[in-house]
């Protein structure tokens, strides 16, 4: 077995490294695990997977043939401002968020538009485990085993009409249930979209679970996006709004900071984010001296959605 000890990895390499590590990465490295911020012995056992199981779940040949992260790197390592700014923060600060009785809000360009009950909505549908890869614009990444609906599957419910072009989403706003929304680091609630032709790709997931159970509240429960082709801050979590329009919505991180972050945000390695290159990611639970990984075009998902981008400038559109 070849072990890459410190000595073994250039100056250059551990100084990236040690920019995008966090604390808590650094202390697991070291055998020390934290609870909102204090260092406790106690959870160095993992911890026990949580929500009520479902039923019926189907495998999908979409998966990766990855393995999975664990239980504890997927909903201990998040990013969900409405709960936190720091990875450790949502899975302390949700855990009192209750995600029922939940419903969506349906408007704009489609002949059903209306409050849609949850269950209602998510009930008359097969539930599948995907596999996907998640990449974060952060330059990390994760495998994370979803349990969801495809969105397109959810969309024709609502019958979109031909001016259809965009499908903008909304996180619920509501700063006594989400204390996050207190602090103006965002423009609340969030907000993301889609065109039309991504938001119907079979690729596109709505999820409602993690390893075979509810989804927890850290990733978004009740009802969360998947877009595995594009950087994580597109896949907008506890959504309650869906509106189909004709002009393209302007997401959160678009709005607060627009030379940074842009509208379509397909995983490219080869257009760099302003502040740092895109090449490369660290997997999240590889350990402290585990090697970066390069990054694929749209995040391995080429084959299946290049074609959504046929004569689009990818530099000018990121
Ligand atoms: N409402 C909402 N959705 C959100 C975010 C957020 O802050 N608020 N963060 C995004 C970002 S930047 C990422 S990387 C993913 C992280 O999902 P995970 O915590 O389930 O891994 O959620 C995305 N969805
Ligand atoms: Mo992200």
């Amino acid at each position: 077995m070849l072990i890459k000890r410190p000595a073994d990895i250039p100056p250059s390499e551990i100084t990236d490294e040690f920019v995008y590590l966090n604390r808590r990465e650094l202390l697991k490295a070291a055998g020390i695990a934290t609870v909102g911020g204090l260092v406790s012995p106690s959870i160095l056992a993992a911890p026990e997977m949580t929500g009520k199981e479902l039923r019926d779940v189907q495998k999908s040949p979409f998966s990766t043939d990855q393995q999975p992260n664990s239980w504890s790197d997927i909903t201990t390592y998040n990013n969900y401002y409405e709960f936190g700014t720091g990875k450790e923060d949502p899975a302390v600060n949700a855990r009192n968020f209750n995600p029922r009785p939940w419903a969506i809000d349906v408007s704009g360009e489609c002949d059903k538009p209306g409050s849609y009950d949850y269950e209602d909505l998510v009930s008359p549908h097969t539930l599948e485990e995907r596999i996907y890869r998640l990449r974060c614009v952060e330059a990390w990444s994760m495998v994370i085993p979803w349990v969801g609906i495809p969105l397109a599957s959810i969309i024709k419910q609502f019958e979109p009409n031909s001016q259809a072009k965009y499908v903008r989403f909304k996180t619920l706003h509501d700063s006594k249930r989400m204390p996050g929304q207190r602090r103006r680091v965002l423009d609340w609630p969030y907000e993301e979209g889609l065109t039309i032709e991504e938001a119907m790709h079979p690729l596109t997931l709505m999820a409602v679970g993690l390893y075979g159970r509810e989804l927890p509240n850290q990733n978004g429960a009740p009802i969360r996006l998947i877009v595995p082709w594009k950087y994580g801050f597109k896949s907008i979590k506890a959504i309650a709004e869906i509106s189909f329009t004709r002009k393209r919505p302007r997401s959160s991180w678009e709005r607060a900071i627009p030379s940074e972050y842009g509208f379509y945000a397909n995983v490219n390695p080869e257009v760099s984010h302003p502040r740092w290159s895109q090449a490369r990611e660290r997997p999240i639970g590889a350990g402290l001296f585990a090697s970066k990984k390069p990054t694929l075009m749209f995040n391995g998902y080429a084959d299946q959605v290049a074609s959504l981008y046929t004569g689009l400038d990818l530099r000018k559109n990121f």
